[in-house]
């Protein structure tokens, strides 16, 4: 039964005695055999649309930490590369994209039936994990959240305040309001596809929904997460969705009910207890923990890993990081905190 699987369970509702646990980016250049494979592949992208090789990448973690869930190895920038963004990775540097900034450039795009042309290797990838993977752990697919995507595709890379999202949001609102009309329906079309291959839960990321106030964020973190939510679940009866707008603060506690979702991610920037009292009463919480304590260890991850799963104890909770894993951590860490978590 899909059901005894504790991460299905907790995002279900259940009280856990230990939480079920994974880490945001678990595959990734902090673990040595990902940069060998890596390296096999070529470069990053390569990896991404290699099903083998990134299948490979994704089961890493679970064979080495026994983690309960495994997250496709993918990234939220293929589906704009699937809509007809060009996308390459400059090394030491990060994603590269064409920009839309224009009507004529939306118009351009590709139809979303078209993006599976582009993203079937991904869709090979879930069916190889499903075969996989160990028969307890729960199978994450992903997608980004439209606004982040959209920071992306408007500025044609990473940018530390989204500035020229936000400035296309205030001076040509029909074509930004396009761009993520596009993404919603890419991305329900992107996820929809990933479920029917075998994920069992999905999770939207929302990494910069911190820079959007006021009705900026129920309009475009909110209202795209609901959306994308609703179909997914009308077309996949209960399939558990998790949703994070990283940076939400004191908004994290209306998140459940404005989106639909079965579990909210929250970053290091709020405190455990306020999300036991504000966020977990509205349903399954999942992350917390400060990337940084992966680097640094020791006495201090030890009793935050604990402070975090006491204050949490209460309802049901998924233990994660805040964000994604960095690659200058130590894998021994992880290993610390797993221990910790699960009480050996
Ligand atoms: O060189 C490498 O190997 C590339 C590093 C890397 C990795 C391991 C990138 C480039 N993407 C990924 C994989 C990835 N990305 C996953 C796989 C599953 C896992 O968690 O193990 C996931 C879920 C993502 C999601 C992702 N990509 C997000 C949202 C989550 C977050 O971290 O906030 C974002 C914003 C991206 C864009 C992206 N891809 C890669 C980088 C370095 C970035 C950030 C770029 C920037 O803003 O500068």
């Amino acid at each position: 039964m899909a059901q005894q699987k504790t991460i299905l369970r907790a995002l279900a509702g259940e009280t856990l005695p230990t939480p079920p646990i994974w880490m945001m980016r678990q595959a990734g250049r902090y673990l040595p055999e990902y940069k060998a494979t890596r390296a096999q592949a070529g470069d990053f992208l390569s990896l991404c649309y290699n099903p083998e090789l990134a299948a490979e990448v994704t089961l890493q973690p679970i064979r080495r930490y026994g983690f309960d869930a495994a997250i496709l190895f993918a990234d939220i920038l293929l589906l704009p590369q699937a809509l007809g963004a060009d996308l390459w990775f400059v090394t030491g540097e990060g994603p590269r994209l064409s920009t839309i900034t224009s009507a004529d450039e939306l118009a351009k795009l590709k139809p979303t039936d078209a993006i599976h042309d582009t993203l079937n290797p991904v869709y090979e990838t879930v069916k190889i994990l499903s075969r996989e993977l160990p028969k307890e752990t729960t199978l994450i697919g992903f997608a980004g959240s439209p606004w982040t995507v959209a920071t992306y595709m408007i500025a044609g890379q990473g940018t530390p305040d989204q500035g020229p999202a936000h400035a296309l949001k205030a001076e040509n609102r029909a074509v930004f309001d396009g761009i993520i009309e596009r993404i919603t329906e890419g991305t329900i079309a992107y996820l929809s596809k990933q479920i029917e291959a075998g994920a069992e839960c999905v999770k939207l990321f929302d990494s910069w929904a911190g820079s959007l106030q006021g009705e900026d964020f129920t309009n475009y973190s909110i209202k795209p997460m609901q959306q994308i939510t609703a179909a997914l679940k009308e077309k996949h009866p209960g399939i558990p969705v998790i949703a994070f707008p990283r940076g939400a603060g004191t908004k994290y506690a209306g998140v459940h009910a404005a989106t639909g979702a079965d579990c909210v991610a929250v970053d290091e920037g709020v405190d455990a207890a306020w999300v036991a009292e504000h966020v977990q009463k509205n349903g399954c919480v999942q992350g917390n923990l400060k990337s940084s304590h992966m680097v640094t260890g020791g006495d201090a991850l030890v009793s935050e890993t604990r402070r975090i799963c006491d204050a949490l104890s209460g309802g049901p909770h998924i233990f994660n990081l805040g964000h994604g894993i960095t690659p200058d951590a130590d894998p021994e860490n992880v290993q610390l905190m797993i221990d910790t978590v699960r009480g050996s």
